[in-house]
């Protein structure tokens, strides 16, 4: 049975692709292996490591810069492949301040990469986003980013994930490691942390709090439901070619005010009473939309899941779970919210 280590698995994405895992009995072992940063939460584990088994599961703090925790990390579980979501990922965040970017996104995945080629993995994914690819223009409906697409990135955030899957990529070809890179568009779904637009947008109404709508709200982006993204890992990790870039998508472009629209039409609240216009995100990227035609074409993969339900399953887990996101949304996010959000 392959030991597959999963970093960042006590964020959304990583927390939801091992609660996928373990809910279908998938015959691997699962090392979770995170910081536990802000974004970080074991809560998002908890379940699973009290019902799992230690043979199944098994829950390590640490930080992927610290080569020395990494590499012990292998020796003790015998590590063969590595799934990596870790990272700091919220761009807002990179545009108050870039330096914990550059240290996770680029210097920690050097080190992990350092630590896999010396251990000799069977394979390493990077979990990487579309947002690489810079932006596109608004007018011209049938252009998406391919794999292809030279990488443009346009905010701290996403130039620093530009630098890790160039490192990976430059890993393939000069140690032969067996690499494969994903870039995902916007996910949404349960587990996901309150300071992005979806989770923030339904649990400030629930406080009966304003949403801050950037700009004109007209920027674009292309969501799946994240387990639709989870089932595409899997899927790329099993069955797809090292060296290989996937794009994942899922042919769904929305418009932020459309968003807002449906989260206030779903929960009851008015537009006017509810929404502010605030000061725009500078350098925004105006549209994102995946050309996902490889993966599907290739690994058999699409999303199952319609926007339209998925997003009330959403809204739902938020209403069920209001000690999840209140109890995230004290100390430091309160800091973080007035000074990202005040005077705006
Ligand atoms: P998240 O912020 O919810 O979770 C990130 C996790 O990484 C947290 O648990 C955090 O504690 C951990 N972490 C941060 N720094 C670490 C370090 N130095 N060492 C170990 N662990 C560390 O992020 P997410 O939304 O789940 O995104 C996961 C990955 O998917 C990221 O690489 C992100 O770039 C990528 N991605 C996200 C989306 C999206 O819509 N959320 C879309 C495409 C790609
Ligand atoms: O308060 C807000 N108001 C608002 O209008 C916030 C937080 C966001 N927005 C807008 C900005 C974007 O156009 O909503 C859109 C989505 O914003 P985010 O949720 O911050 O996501 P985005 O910037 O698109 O990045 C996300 O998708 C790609 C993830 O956070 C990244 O980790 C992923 O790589």
């Amino acid at each position: 049975m392959p030991t597959l280590l999963v970093t960042g698995a006590a964020g959304f994405i990583g927390s939801n692709f091992v609660r996928m895992l373990i809910g279908r009995c998938e015959p691997v072992k699962l090392v979770a292996f995170d910081k536990l940063t802000y974004a970080g939460n074991l809560a998002n584990l908890k379940d699973l490591l009290e019902s799992a088994g230690k043979d199944r599961l098994v829950f390590v703090k640490g930080d992927i810069c610290d080569a020395d925790a990494v590499s012990r990390v292998f020796d003790e579980h015998k590590v063969t492949q590595v799934i990596h979501f870790a990272a700091e990922s919220h761009v807002d965040r990179s545009i108050l301040g870039s330096g914990p970017f550059i240290q996770t996104n680029v210097v920690g995945t050097q080190v992990l990469l350092d630590v896999a080629k010396a251990k000799g993995v069977e394979r390493f994914l990077q979990v990487g986003t579309d947002e690489v690819y810079g932006t596109l223009p608004e007018d011209k409906p049938e252009e998406k980013f391919t794999e292809q697409t030279p990488l443009a990135p346009n905010s701290p955030y996403s130039a620093s994930k530009a630098a890790a899957d160039c490192l990976v990529r430059s890993y393939f070809h000069t140690f032969h490691l067996p690499v494969l890179i994903t870039r995902c568009s916007n996910n949404y779904g349960p587990y996901h942390f309150p300071e992005k637009l979806i989770p923030l947008f339904v649990t400030n109404l629930m406080e009966g709090k304003k949403v801050p709508l950037y700009g004109d709200g007209l920027n674009v982006r292309d969501w799946l439901y994240v387990e639709d993204h989870c089932e595409a890992l899997w899927a790329v990790l099993n069955k797809g070619t090292p060296g290989e870039v996937y794009n994942i998508g899922g042919n769904n472009e929305i418009t932020n005010r459309k968003i807002t629209e449906v989260i206030l039409t779903e929960m009851g609240a008015d537009w006017d009473k509810s929404v502010q216009y605030v000061k725009d995100r500078p350098g925004h990227d105006r549209r994102y939309a995946i050309d996902a035609a490889k993966i599907k074409r290739e690994l058999g993969w699409e999303p199952k899941r319609r926007f339209e339900e998925a997003i009330k399953t959403t809204i739902q887990w938020y209403r069920d779970h209001e000690h999840w996101w209140r109890a995230i949304k004290s100390g430091e996010y309160l800091k973080y919210y007035e000074t990202q959000y005040a005077g705006r």
